[in-house]
């Protein structure tokens, strides 16, 4: 009953792991440059923890997102491509893969939509939104590993429903914000909370 439930999944921390596939190739290209653990991680900016520990390898950990092949390389977290493809086929259920792309375009724009052809198939490209602001996008729920999601639109349509990451599982966050602990949590009964 009720309208088709509209679920946004965030992609970098929610479906492929960016911490893991970042501090891998930091240490590979940087072997003598210090790093942050992922216990250690703090902030949703990678770049601006780094750039505390020393200003100079703020632009280093930056050179890492930028070069090819990092966002195709990312290896999925575990059980997200199955929940993902689980609510796709579930009744009354739209998703759509919600992401921020990089503003250095080169590479992270094409690998994104590689990234989900190849873990996903070429049919869920239809359901890929690119965009900086997901404030704008209309939906019932977004799953997102970042505690502050703004944009230009004060009062957006979705519940935000916090993904636990190496950056914010020590957060604590405000009493109504609902969390995913991980995909092996009970995704099924946030969504179903959310159906009419
Ligand atoms: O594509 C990712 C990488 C980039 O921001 C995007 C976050 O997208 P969403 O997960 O919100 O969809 N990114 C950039 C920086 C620093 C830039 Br300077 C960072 O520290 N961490 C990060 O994820």
């Amino acid at each position: 009953s009720g309208k088709k439930l509209r679920v946004l999944v965030d992609m970098d921390g929610v479906l492929a792991d960016f911490e893991g596939g970042f501090l891998k190739k930091y240490r590979s290209r940087y072997p003598t440059e210090p790093y942050i653990n992922l216990d250690d991680r703090r902030g949703f900016w990678v770049s601006s923890q780094y750039g505390r520990l020393r200003s100079d390898l703020r632009e280093k950990a930056i050179s890492i997102w930028e070069s090819k092949d990092f966002f195709i390389d990312l290896d999925p977290l575990p059980g997200g491509v199955k929940a993902v493809k689980e609510m796709a086929e579930m009744e009354n259920t739209d998703v759509f893969i919600c992401t921020s792309p990089i503003k250095h375009y080169h590479h992270c724009p094409h690998e994104k939509y590689a990234w989900v052809e190849k873990h996903l198939g070429h049919e869920f490209l239809e359901q890929v939104i690119l965009t900086r602001d997901k404030t704008l996008i209309t939906g019932d729920i977004l799953i997102d590993d970042k505690p502050d999601i703004l944009g230009v639109e004060a009062k957006p349509t979705w519940e935000h429903i916090l993904f636990t990451a190496c950056h914010n599982k020590h957060l604590t966050v405000n009493p109504s914000q609902r969390r995913l602990n991980s995909w092996s949590d009970d995704w099924r009964a946030i969504l179903n909370s959310k159906r009419q």
